[in-house]
């Protein structure tokens, strides 16, 4: 196999050299705002671009560098980034080395050279992941890391650049300069992405609703993903007339061209707060990564056309051309930039590595901020917000209702808060929990998204940025896993691939599990937790009664403002309105509503244990605690057995040492969940229990089954029930059942 890079690299010598450049549209730089001298650093950026592109190939080859997706080709983006102010935050594709680069120059001091070269050999000494990924980020220069998932930025994005105008209606300081763009790249092949399809839609929805949404998207055309072409003129007639987003489109081989076209569709963005879309025609140079072959799906003819389009010869052509260097002066840079990151990379990769468990996982868990807690809010000023229903908070309550008024608290302290969600505005969200706050704080702290979760969370990571505190909703939990990557991917890894410098707090709601027995099916009432059992760094809530949902919900917007964490804030619908435990009208399952200054706090990772009782130990979450009250009842009246019920209230991460010592002095314990077999909590609570007893009591647990949940009367057929609960609680115990 024919190097490609050795090719393309000889070839640019001898090109050069000789005088034999591509023809080239010789456009004024002064014309285009550009001084010969920026040209000259533009193309100083393209080259060491390049040749860290080039480094890093050779750099693999001998075991020292780990990364080849590199950025040869697509060098057009220096000018972009010269067209672009430091401080519009990048969310950028993954060829967009020479972006980095240009970008570095604004801000004195920088080493890009160095900084990617410890990059690419993950070393701990890289200044934006510490070794953990070849990221394109820097916290200094506004650029979020981003590694390689297609897409899945454009949402993020989308919600930074909202993030933006929202600040100045509310007069929120922000963590993202006042008029600066949001600016977001990808590929040809990318923009097909049901993600990026969505957060352009949203983008150009905000639009429509006349909503300020300052966001470059910029689409490196090379006209090929991977091995698969995109077809001829797709992008092009796609997005040069989408309702609300103004086209630009530019020749990335042609930098003077580029920078220009770049200028005017950032000006228009800065000025109109309204989203472009830059279409740069690039070609991909080397393949898709080290290993690619292309030949396997390209001719060679038409790899040989696309080298003769290097970027950095249509460079050398103006720069020559317009008479600002000569071709001795071209090579000159070409070979001295070279040999600096040659020079560079033989110490680089002596430079220390990652090495244990406990270093690469120090930044899963983001640095706490430093915020003091939220002001009090004086007492006139909640009673008058709360108005009429300061009276109705003398009775007990449902959950739903406390989950409002402890909202309502939050949005009040915290004027960062903001909610988002499907119909959580004047509707109040499908469960009413959401009742009357867009009344009182309106359609900026209250925003009724449109539909889309993955925009939904998207612009929960962009709020995140901007120093907001957002609250998500999920209307349910069956279409989280509509944008779960979001989550998974996105948000979650932040912290990590960025060593702590970046973070996205939120506290995402969730409307779950099962036992609605009004309305049902499936979609609302699923009972799968496995897809948030096993995302590193978040944290999962779930409270089971109202008392515990307002102080839970409050520790987790502290988790979020103080400590910069990712919480789901799971709501079991079935227990929203429920208010009796034993019998009708007993109203042992409402509350009364604490406010904020007679809070009785619920510490992440403390569980509630209900009852002293050493024969039996349940433990159990969610809806499985209220049937496990309520078994309890019937063991204890009957049977004599003497229990006490756990709560977990917190499922991720589960309280290794709280769930022994509960059981620890138990002779029997019994893992009640509502979740499905395969992937429940119980299969890790079973498991604390094992690795943390000494002596194993006797242990079972009851689960719903591996099924989904059906629609009518037989709803709750798959899932633990009061009486399932009592049955296996004797069989456990030895008792036989007496009635
Ligand atoms: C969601 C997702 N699916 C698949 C991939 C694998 N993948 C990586 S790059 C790529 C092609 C992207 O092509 P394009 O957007 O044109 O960018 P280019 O590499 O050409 O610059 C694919 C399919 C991925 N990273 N993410
Ligand atoms: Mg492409």
């Amino acid at each position: 196999m024919q190097d490609r890079a050795k090719i393309v690299h000889d070839n640019f010598l001898r090109r050069v050299a000789v005088g034999d450049l591509p023809d080239t549209r010789l456009c004024d730089p002064a014309e285009a705002g550009l001084s010969a001298q920026a040209l000259v650093e533009i193309y100083e950026s393209q080259v060491l671009s390049r040749r860290l592109d080039l480094i890093s190939r050779i750099l693999q080859a001998r075991g020292e560098s780990f990364y080849t997706i590199g950025s040869s080709g697509h060098e057009g983006n220096a000018a972009i980034s010269a067209a672009l102010r430091l401080e519009d935050m990048a969310f950028l594709h993954y060829r967009d080395a020479a972006f980095l680069i240009q970008r570095a120059k604004k801000l004195p001091g920088q080493t890009p050279l160095w900084d990617m070269l410890l990059s690419f050999t993950a070393s701990s000494e890289d200044p934006i992941s510490a070794g953990r990924h070849k990221v394109l980020g820097s916290k200094a220069l506004n650029i979020p890391p981003q590694t390689s998932t297609i897409a899945s930025h454009l949402p993020k994005a989308v919600g930074a650049a909202f993030s933006l105008g929202l600040a100045e209606r509310l007069g929120h300081a922000g963590k993202i300069a006042k008029d600066s763009i949001i600016y977001c790249s990808f590929g040809d092949a990318s923009v097909n992405h049901s993600t990026a399809v969505g957060a352009i839609n949203a983008a150009c929805w905000s639009v429509h609703k006349r909503v300020d949404m300052p966001i470059l998207f910029v689409c490196e055309d090379n006209e090929i993903g991977i091995s698969t072409p995109t077809p001829k003129n797709w992008v092009r007639n796609t997005y040069s007339n989408r309702a609300g987003l103004r086209y630009f489109q530019c020749d990335g081989l042609n930098a003077i061209e580029t920078y220009m076209v770049a200028r005017e569709a950032a000006d228009f963005v800065r000025t109109h707060k309204a989203p472009a879309f830059l279409h740069m025609d690039c070609i991909r140079l080397f393949g898709h990564a080290g290993a690619d072959v292309q030949t396997s799906y390209m001719s060679q003819a038409k790899i040989d056309a696309t080298e003769a389009q290097d970027p950095l010869l249509h460079s050398a052509a103006l720069l020559t051309g317009l008479g600002i260097l000569t071709s001795g002066q071209v090579l000159e840079i070409y070979n001295r930039i070279g040999e600096r990151v040659e020079r560079a990379a033989e110490h680089v990769i002596k430079r220390p590595k990652l090495r244990t468990a406990q270093e690469v996982m120090s930044s899963i868990v983001p640095l706490p901020a430093d915020v003091p807690p939220p002001a009090s809010v004086p007492q006139k000023e909640r009673e008058q917000s709360f108005g009429r229903e300061i009276p109705t908070m003398e009775q007990p309550q449902h959950m739903a209702r406390l989950i409002n008024w402890a909202l309502h608290d939050l949005m009040l302290a915290c004027p960062e808060v903001i909610l988002a969600g499907e119909d959580i505005g004047p509707k109040g969200g499908v469960y009413g929990v959401t009742t009357k706050l867009h009344d009182r704080f309106g359609p900026h702290r209250v925003i009724n998204t449109l539909l889309d979760e993955q925009s939904i969370l998207g612009l929960a990571i962009g709020l995140g940025h901007n120093g907001f505190i957002p609250i998500p909703e999920i209307q349910f939990l069956a279409y989280l896993h509509n944008a779960e990557d979001q989550l998974r991917g996105e948000a979650a890894t932040l912290s990590f691939f960025s060593s702590r410098q970046y973070t996205n707090p939120m506290v995402m709601r969730i409307a779950g599990l099962p036992y609605q027995r009004g309305f049902g099916g499936h979609f609302h009432n699923d009972n799968a937790l496995a897809v948030l059992r096993d995302i590193p760094g978040i944290i999962v809530a779930c409270p089971s009664n109202g008392a515990d949902a307002v102080e839970m919900l409050r520790e987790c917007v502290r988790l979020a403002r103080e400590e910069q964490r990712i919480v789901v804030y799971l709501e079991p619908i079935a227990l929203y309105m429920t208010r009796d435990l034993h019998a009708e009208k007993d109203g042992l399952w409402t509350s009364h509503y604490t406010p904020p200054a007679q809070a009785k706090p619920v510490a992440f990772g403390e569980p509630h244990i209900h009852g002293k009782g050493k024969d039996l130990c349940i433990l159990t979450y969610g809806n499985g605690y209220y049937l496990s009250r309520q078994a309890a009842k019937i063991l204890e009246d009957i049977h004599k057995i003497k229990i006490r019920v756990v709560d977990l209230r917190w499922l991720v991460p589960l309280n290794a040492q709280a769930i022994a010592a509960a059981a620890k002095p138990c002779s029997h314990v019994l893992i009640v969940d509502e979740c499905r077999r395969s992937g429940s909590p119980s299969e890790e609570i079973m498991t604390i229990l094992m690795e943390n007893l000494e002596t194993l009591p006797k242990i079972k647990r009851i689960t719903a089954e591996d099924c989904f949940i059906p629609l009518g009367r037989a709803f709750a057929s798959t899932l633990p029930s009061r009486d399932g609960i009592v049955e296996a609680a004797l069989a456990l115990c030895g008792k036989g059942k007496k009635r």
